[in-house]
């Protein structure tokens, strides 16, 4: 790459504004003395024209070795830049949209591609790396292959970490040590601002490799369900374990909700016979815009809808109108009072790793049965960590089983989780513990909360999600660390 360009590229974005030194409230709510934004580069030709060159000259490499059929910018920012690429390498470009769409052909990615095409993904700044894994998966999904990003500029993050483990390697143009050097240099900054940044960044790393090596070598190896693996990626993606429930009167509240919180959690929990859905038509455009916000969120559905008779009647709720539900769920929660069968009508459903059953071994409220009779808990324990593993994302319970570790691991979900440090209830019988108390003293893996977040104020739901989400994976990382090392 041409030092020379880099540095004139680092130059001419500090001076449009494309990079900004000071304090900046990020969308994770984290206080940066730095912030980025790429979108003012199509108000000026020339840095677009800098910047497509050096897209392209990479691009072009690629070409030459023959390994890339296809380009993609990750929307919206780098669309420009990909498609200016395109034309002058003469390479093709898809579309991949932000939303779903949901008329029409309902394509998520337009253009003409074969499977098994090679597609190079073009992104401004990566922070996590997120939105350029979840374009690969997309693509990933419609047959294309996606091993390498081209990035403008990394923030030194976290993003390369995250992106080869998810099987992308990428380069990027610019590099924040080098931007920060160069704008020292140039005395556009001076090193209080570059210490200031370096701080930061030492402070604000998104992963941790020494935790990711624990749930990759002893934490992973022991989930049997292929399902609960793929809500485990996503929560160490997210750094969160928080599961929201979504109890909300109205369903298009709900979508709000949705969309407000779903950036923080690795799952979203319904009752959807509790929303006001009329007909089958609504139904169906709920379950299709919530489906469209977990692919742009990146997370997991779970009905809460306690299945528990005999498996050829949970068979036929599970598939019929006017809910659907194994055609949006992920998963759905389960008695096992009438025994396996209603596992056996998951199996049934043919629906392989695509969806799957979370046993209730106990349930949160005050004197619920379960929990005064331990054999019943046991029998359920064993049901999830027995031959239905597979299908078995893990149980709803205040507790784990007493267990040795080689026993399969099932995951543990909680209800009854707030804030605060005290037990309460709501006068119906839910019981609530903290989120501490859940995860390290109960052994919850994933935190399920309602009303702790969406009984605020409307406009505090975000931030109230990122304190359960702090302390929920806090809590976590501490858990499993030290019962897998
Ligand atoms: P809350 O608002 O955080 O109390 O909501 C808890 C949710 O979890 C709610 O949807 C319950 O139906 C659900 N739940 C529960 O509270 N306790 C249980 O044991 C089970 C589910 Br199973």
């Amino acid at each position: 790459m041409d030092t020379n360009k880099i540095e004139s590229l680092i130059v001419s974005l500090f001076k449009v504004d494309g990079v900004k030194f000071g304090s900046f409230t990020l969308k994770s709510g984290l206080v940066s003395p730095v912030y980025f934004d790429l979108r003012v580069i199509v108000s000026y030709p020339e840095i677009l024209k800098t910047v497509s060159d050096l897209v392209g000259e990479e691009v072009a490499r690629h070409k030459a070795a023959e390994n890339v059929d296809l380009i993609c910018g990750v929307p919206y920012t780098a669309l420009p830049v990909a498609s200016l690429v395109s034309v002058t390498q003469g390479v093709p470009m898809v579309l991949k949209r932000k939303e779903q769409k949901t008329y029409g052909t309902g394509n998520l990615v337009e253009g003409s591609f074969s499977p098994g095409d090679r597609c190079i993904l073009i992104e401004d700044v990566v922070t996590s790396g997120g939105s350029v894994v979840e374009t690969a998966d997309a693509l990933r999904h419609i047959g294309l292959k996606v091993d390498h990003a081209i990035v403008i500029l990394d923030r030194c993050q976290g993003a390369d970490f995250h992106l080869a483990r998810n099987g992308v390697g990428f380069t990027a143009l610019i590099r924040m040590e080098q931007l920060l050097n160069v704008l020292l240099g140039k005395g556009l900054i001076d090193s209080r601002q570059r210490d200031q940044v370096v701080t930061f960044l030492a402070e604000n790393q998104l992963f941790d490799p020494a935790f990711a090596d624990v749930v990759s070598k002893k934490f992973l190896p022991r989930v049997k369900c292929p399902l609960s693996v793929k809500l485990v990626g996503i929560m160490e993606k997210k750094s969160s374990n928080l599961c929201l429930s979504v109890d909300l009167g109205g369903w298009e509240e709900v979508l709000e909700a949705v969309e407000a919180v779903g950036s923080k959690v690795c799952m979203v929990k319904t009752h959807v016979d509790t929303i006001g859905l009329k007909g089958v038509k609504v139904i169906a455009e709920f379950w299709g815009k919530l489906k469209a916000l977990s692919i742009k969120h990146d997370f997991l559905i779970m009905e809460d809808r306690k299945f528990g008779d005999i498996g050829s009647t949970t068979l036929e709720q599970l598939k019929s109108k006017p809910f659907e539900i194994s055609k949006w769920a992920d998963l759905v929660t389960v008695h096992g009072i009438s025994g396996p069968g209603v596992l056996t009508a998951i199996e049934k459903l043919g629906l392989g790793d695509k969806f799957g059953a979370v046993l209730i071994a106990e349930m949160s409220s005050e004197n619920n049965i379960p929990s005064l009779l331990p054999e019943y808990k046991n029998l359920i324990y064993k049901m999830a960590e027995g031959e239905y593993s597979p299908l078995v994302a893990g149980f709803v319970s205040q507790a784990r089983p007493l267990a040795g570790n080689s026993t399969p691991y099932a995951l543990q979900f909680t209800p009854g989780v707030s804030l605060n440090s005290g037990t309460g209830g709501d006068g119906l019988g839910q019981v609530y513990n903290s989120v501490e108390n859940a995860v390290l003293l109960r052994g919850a893996d994933v935190i399920i909360v309602g009303r702790g977040i969406l009984a605020q104020p409307k406009a505090e739901w975000t931030q109230v999600a990122e304190q359960f989400r702090t302390r929920g994976w806090a809590a976590f990382k501490e858990r499993i660390s030290s019962t897998f090392d």
